[in-house]
């Protein structure tokens, strides 16, 4: 069976894009791969975070994987932080990561372009990454767009790895979904849509309340001439709409076109609404309940340990490949 590693950051409570891009392909992957799904939390920290708010953020991440749908019997579920491999194997990759190419990850060239302080960590995140992914023996990486980039790095640390060392590392593939890679954010929709965007209005979280998901949806912005129709280019925020829409209801852009034929946004805005909200309610009651059981704890024991011994193979693996400690099995 083959081995599939994914990751979301605690870094707020996650999107609707998360959901499309990220979490429902792992649903879709878990009856045929052995998963593993981490709650990267060290990955959060690269940027400031509030304690009280991250922890919450963590807890609630791991409730919102299982409520929408992802089976603890089926997939490893795990926070980065408790397997400690990860900063361990990071450590090791970033010692044959060279600062240039670093530099050159667009996500770092976003998140540090303007700011006064950035810390070294948001530099050497792709590492860290790397590692999460190759300390699995990882053949699948299933992520939204924005990191295709970085999977390329991840193989290029991982053929300069087995190259100077050993041949150790399974050299991991980057799988994107056909439609919803990358949904935009609702007030730039030339954007992606991400959760730690400082305009609340720009993304719906997974707990949004019906009244702030219609407020959001209502004030989406789009263009003036009325026509629901797909046109990247020229209409970004309606196809953007039009996309999620699609997306939810399993309909197709042209069916969804021709029923809004004669009508104008503000009966398709809230139609998807309903769609948004009908899709989130499910998981919001799961995930509340998940919240207050011990249950979600016992999951992510479980994980950690389940990972942790898979991780720590690997990174004996490393160690010995780089002649670090003492040659033990
Ligand atoms: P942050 O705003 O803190 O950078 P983010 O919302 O961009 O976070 P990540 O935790 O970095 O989310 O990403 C988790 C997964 O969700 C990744 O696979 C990523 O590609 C995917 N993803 C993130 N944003 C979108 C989006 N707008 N559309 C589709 N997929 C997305
Ligand atoms: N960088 C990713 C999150 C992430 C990840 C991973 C994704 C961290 N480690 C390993 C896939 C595999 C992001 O979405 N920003």
């Amino acid at each position: 069976m083959k081995t599939i590693f994914s990751g979301i950051q605690p870094s707020g409570v996650i999107t609707l894009g998360n959901y499309i891009g990220a979490i429902s392909q792992f649903i879709e992957l878990q009856n045929d791969y052995d998963c593993y799904f981490s709650i990267v939390d060290q990955h959060a920290i690269t940027v400031p975070q509030d304690k009280l708010t991250l922890r919450k953020n963590i807890r609630t991440l791991a409730a919102l994987y299982i409520a929408a749908g992802l089976d603890p019997d089926k997939a490893t579920l795990f926070i980065q932080s408790e397997v400690p491999a990860h900063a361990q194997a990071a450590w090791m990759l970033q010692c044959i990561a060279y600062i240039g190419e670093l530099e050159r990850m667009t996500q770092f060239k976003d998140k540090s372009t303007g700011k006064e302080a950035v810390s070294a960590g948001l530099l050497t995140y792709p590492p860290l990454m790397a590692a999460d992914i190759l300390l699995y023996g990882a053949d699948l990486v299933p992520v939204g767009e924005d990191q295709k980039q970085h999977l390329e790095l991840t193989r290029d640390l991982a053929e300069r790895f087995n190259n100077r060392y050993n041949d150790i590392f399974t050299i991991p593939e980057v799988r994107i979904p056909k439609v919803g890679a990358r949904i935009m954010s609702l007030q730039e929709p030339t954007k992606k849509m991400s959760k730690s965007d400082a305009n609340q209005r720009a993304f719906i979280t997974l707990l949004d309340e019906p009244k702030q998901i219609e407020k959001k949806i209502k004030s989406a912005v789009t263009d003036s001439d009325g026509i629901v129709k797909f046109d990247r280019e020229n209409k970004p925020g309606i196809s953007n709409l039009l996309s999620i829409y699609s997306i939810l209801e399993n309909k197709s852009v042209e069916d969804i076109e021709l029923s809004y034929e004669g009508k104008g946004y503000g009966d398709f805005k809230a139609d998807l609404a309903e769609v948004v909200i009908n899709t989130l309610s499910p998981i919001q009651e799961r995930c509340k309940n998940l919240l207050e059981s011990q249950e979600l704890d016992d999951i992510l024991d479980a994980g950690a340990e389940k990972a942790a011994a898979k991780a720590n193979k690997m990174l004996k693996k490393m160690e010995n490949a780089m002649g670090l400690g003492r040659k033990r099995r």
